[in-house]
């Protein structure tokens, strides 16, 4: 009876928790975004308004609910003094979005370097990665195409785990719920990164 009870607790009480790190950048629009999926997927979020953001120096976080799990957002600061902290989440993490600022064409040498760098920590391994070409509201900015071209080198040693390049907007919205669910599909499938358990 009380494994019974027990069980039909944690079916309606708890649900699986997997922590998604934001990386990127300063200024690539990590903050935008987050603040944008809060309030696409909690009706009842009301933030701050997505222009009158700032760069991301510490830590933000967020939660949201979405395919019956958590999905717990870590946005790191993208400055390159704070980028030498980023590894130390990388083991308790589930997945990464990797924002990078198509607006920015001098920069994204810089951003598929940070990138890489992320990429050689075998803490890592395993992990789905989701990189999204951010600001395709703007105009004349970066077509996707040309960042796929741009990380293409990358895929040895993405190897086996999940990866998606998509354009997306975190100033309008657009192309911020397909990456959210792609990653929530990842996270769920992936045996090698089991998820925390969590009240709810
Ligand atoms: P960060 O957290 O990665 O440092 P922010 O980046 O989210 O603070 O965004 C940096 C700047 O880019 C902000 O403008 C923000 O409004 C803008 N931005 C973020 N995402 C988008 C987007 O999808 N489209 C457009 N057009 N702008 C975006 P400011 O002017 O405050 O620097």
């Amino acid at each position: 009876m009380y494994t019974l009870l027990s069980g039909a607790y944690r079916h309606y009480f708890q649900k699986d928790e997997y922590c998604i790190l934001i990386l990127g950048l300063d200024d690539a629009g990590k903050t935008t975004f987050l603040e944008q999926t809060k309030t696409k997927f909690n009706q009842e979020y009301r933030g701050m308004p997505l222009n009158k953001i700032t760069t991301t120096v510490g830590l933000n976080i967020g939660k949201v609910t979405t395919q019956g799990v958590k999905l717990m957002f870590w946005d790191l600061g993208g400055q390159e003094e704070l980028q030498s902290l980023w590894d130390k989440y990388f083991s308790d993490c589930h997945g990464v979005i990797f924002i990078v600022d198509s607006a920015d064409p001098d920069r994204l040498l810089e951003s598929k370097r940070a990138f890489d760098q992320v990429l050689s920590f075998s803490t890592l391994d395993s992990a789905p990665l989701l990189i999204l070409g951010n600001k395709q509201d703007i105009s004349g900015c970066l077509p996707i195409l040309e960042i796929k071209h741009a990380f293409h080198d990358c895929s040895n040693r993405i190897g086996s785990r999940d990866c998606m390049i998509r354009p997306c907007s975190g100033l309008t919205g657009a192309g911020v719920t397909e990456g959210i669910e792609w990653m929530a599909k990842c996270v769920k499938l992936n045996p090698f990164r089991p998820p925390r358990r969590d009240k709810r």
